[in-house]
């Protein structure tokens, strides 16, 4: 069981290191992805697999976060770009803000966006979800960040009006549309393509440093509205989870690649 962040004043993310030295680390997630120092290059095709099947979805409040999973067997793969191996996806979840000015982990030239949805995908050779957080190539979170407007987006008609059933932190449901998981995670061809990658960490304790990031460039959309459902549900403190990103860590030398598209 990984320990449960709290992004309250009393154990906000600036004291996690108290805690957990690996959140004071080098390579330390999320980060400010500033576009005229990032380097240009070359990677193959990033594929997915297995991301159109139907799978059947679970919706969880975990106390920190309102989260996706599926126990399919054929579990969405993710091979190439950046990656060596194949990777399966372990779960989805989102991170928000107090208001729709804020909410996003990684910023791109110091704006934040109003959520962002990480899609974690472990190492297919440690056989695992556990076993991968022991390696430091263990894990591939995929970043797609969304911007709120007027508009409603219809691939959250099946989740948004579901979040009233699971305020309780513990409580889930299972989600009636079996094609979520692939509309929220398969970008278009092209847009899958243009992404921002480098190597950080889980943005929660105990904040290993054994992911690949890879931040898709093109904003997603989501309402007012279908954003604000985020913000009702319970933390495990008993107050209502308003916000649950943590704030960008320094760079410390790093480099952040972009795809060549
Ligand atoms: C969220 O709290 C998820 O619920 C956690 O998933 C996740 O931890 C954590 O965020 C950190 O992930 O993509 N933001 S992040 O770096 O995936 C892991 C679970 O607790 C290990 C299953
Ligand atoms: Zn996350």
């Amino acid at each position: 069981e990984l320990p449960v962040p709290r992004y309250q004043v009393r154990s906000s993310p600036s004291s996690w290191g108290d805690d957990y030295k690996t959140c004071l680390g080098k390579f330390q997630s999320p980060i400010d992805i500033r576009e005229k120092d990032v380097t240009t290059v070359s990677f193959t095709q990033l594929e997915f697999s297995n991301v159109n099947n139907s799978h059947t979805a679970y919706m969880t409040n975990n106390g920190h976060t309102v989260m996706i999973q599926s126990f399919d067997p054929n579990a969405p793969l993710i091979s190439g770009g950046p990656i060596n191996d194949t990777y399966v996806f372990q779960q989805l979840h989102f991170h928000w803000g107090q208001n729709d000015n804020l909410g996003s982990e990684d910023l791109i030239n110091n704006h934040s966006f109003s959520m962002e949805l990480h899609a974690v995908f472990w190492k297919k050779d440690y056989g695992s979800s556990e076993a991968a957080l022991k390696h430091d190539d263990g894990l591939t979170v995929l970043g797609y960040l969304y911007q709120a407007t007027d508009k409603s987006n219809p691939v959250f008609d099946s989740i948004t009006w579901q979040i009233p059933d699971i305020t309780g932190v513990g409580s889930n449901i299972t989600i009636n549309d079996t094609s979520v998981l692939s509309k929220l995670i398969a970008p278009d061809l092209a847009s899958a393509q243009n992404y921002f990658t480098y190597r950080g960490s889980l943005t929660t304790p105990p904040c290993l440093e054994i992911v690949q990031w890879i931040d898709f460039v093109q904003p997603q959309y989501i309402s007012h509205e279908q954003l604000a459902a985020f913000r009702i549900i319970q933390s495990t403190d008993g107050t209502n989870l308003t916000h649950n990103f943590r704030p960008v860590q320094p760079l410390d030398g790093r480099i952040v690649y972009r795809n060549n598209v």
